[in-house]
């Protein structure tokens, strides 16, 4: 199962997948503040993509990087130029501003992938895993940050969500249907 949808000529794309293995211009990673690496998404990236990822995120930022906002970094052995690391909220019940900082990690994705020039992007359900932001919500703040930036300037013709699971593809899914409804 896939859907797509195409706005002002840009495609959005939802496919079930392993994200490391995306062909894109730009692969995104929900990591945290520290940019040490860690489990999920962010684990099977740093193994895709080699020891030399995390070399460069320790020598450019020592401190990592708040929540809300994204980095990047060469692709190491992945089949992409760049990573783009994003750091989503961890969902504390929803009264800690998690919405507006999940909202911020992708903006700040977008913009990163605009200021490398990227013309696709693969994005991951970033704090739908470990950091256990409620499904629904999450894949409808993820999309909304898409179809909004795609109203704006932008380098990107291809954003590709690459979500690991039936249950996640089918709330991307139901939420696009919300916010686009098809014809
Ligand atoms: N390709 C695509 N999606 C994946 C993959 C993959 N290979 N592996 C997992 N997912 P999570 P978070 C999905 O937990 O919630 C790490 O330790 C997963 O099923 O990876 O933002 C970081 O270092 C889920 O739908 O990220 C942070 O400490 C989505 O990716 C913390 O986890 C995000 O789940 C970040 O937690």
């Amino acid at each position: 199962m896939s859907r797509g949808l195409t706005v002002a000529g840009r495609r959005l794309e939802l496919v079930r997948g392993d994200i490391t293995t995306q062909a894109l211009d730009a692969i995104a990673n929900a990591a945290n503040a520290a940019l040490r690496g860690g489990g999920g998404v962010d684990g099977a990236i740093h193994t895709a993509a080699g020891p030399g990822v995390l070399d460069e995120l320790r020598s450019r930022y020592p401190s990592g990087t708040p929540t809300g906002t994204a980095v990047a970094t060469a692709a190491g052995r992945l089949k992409a130029r760049w990573l783009i690391h994003a750091v989503g909220p961890v969902w504390t019940g929803g009264t800690h501003g998690e919405e507006a900082l999940l909202a911020a990690a992708y903006r700040s994705s977008l913009a990163a992938a605009d200021r490398l020039g990227a013309r696709s992007l693969a994005l991951p359900a970033i704090s739908l895993g470990i950091y256990r932001f409620p499904l629904r919500a999450g894949a409808r703040i993820a999309l909304d940050a898409v179809l909004h930036h795609f109203g704006g300037e932008t380098s990107l013709e291809l954003v590709r969500f690459v979500l690991y699971s039936d249950e996640t593809l089918s709330a991307f899914s139901v939420a696009l249907d919300e916010l686009a409804p098809p014809a």
